[in-house]
């Protein structure tokens, strides 16, 4: 088993509906380690950045919009298979395809508004880490 590193955010849907804490207690309960963390609220060029994978796609445009539309927390999780398990947790970017249990499926409100993101692979793991912490904000553990 290898310890990996991955990025997560609470969406501002989350924030707004305080499931801040209820959301860190899944990921502690699945042992991911928060080992950064902050709040902070996006602006346009920061959130255009970071979805830039999506850009001309149909949700791109209401997806940023709703990225910007209040704080999130972002926070690097620490643990053994932390990308793959993330997501497990998670569940489907579609709440209604999402598994029984996962935060998506107890609590997302539409596709757009579903609570969490969650680094995808090794790749955006580190990019997406480097792009909201500097090396001295993540903390050994
Ligand atoms: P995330 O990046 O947020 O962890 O979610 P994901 O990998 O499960 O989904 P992705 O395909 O990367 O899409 C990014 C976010 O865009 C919104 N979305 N809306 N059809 C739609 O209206 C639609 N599709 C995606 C969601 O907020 C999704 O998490
Ligand atoms: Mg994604």
């Amino acid at each position: 088993m290898v310890v990996e590193r991955t990025f997560s955010i609470v969406k501002p849907d989350a924030v707004r509906r305080d499931l801040i804490g209820t959301i860190y207690q899944r990921f502690e309960a699945a042992g991911l380690k928060v080992v950064a963390a902050k709040m902070l609220h996006l602006d346009q060029a920061k959130a255009e950045g970071f979805y830039a994978e999506h850009e001309g796609r149909e949700f791109y445009e209401p997806l940023v919009k709703f990225m910007t539309s209040g704080p999130i927390m972002v926070q690097v999780l620490e643990g053994e298979n932390a990308i793959a398990k993330n997501r497990e947790i998670m569940g489907k970017t579609n709440f209604e395809e999402a598994a029984p249990g996962t935060i998506r499926a107890d609590f997302a409100s539409s596709v757009r508004e579903n609570c969490v993101h969650g680094s995808d692979s090794p790749e955006s793991a580190s990019r997406e880490i480097n792009y909201f912490f500097t090396p001295d904000e993540v903390c050994a553990r």
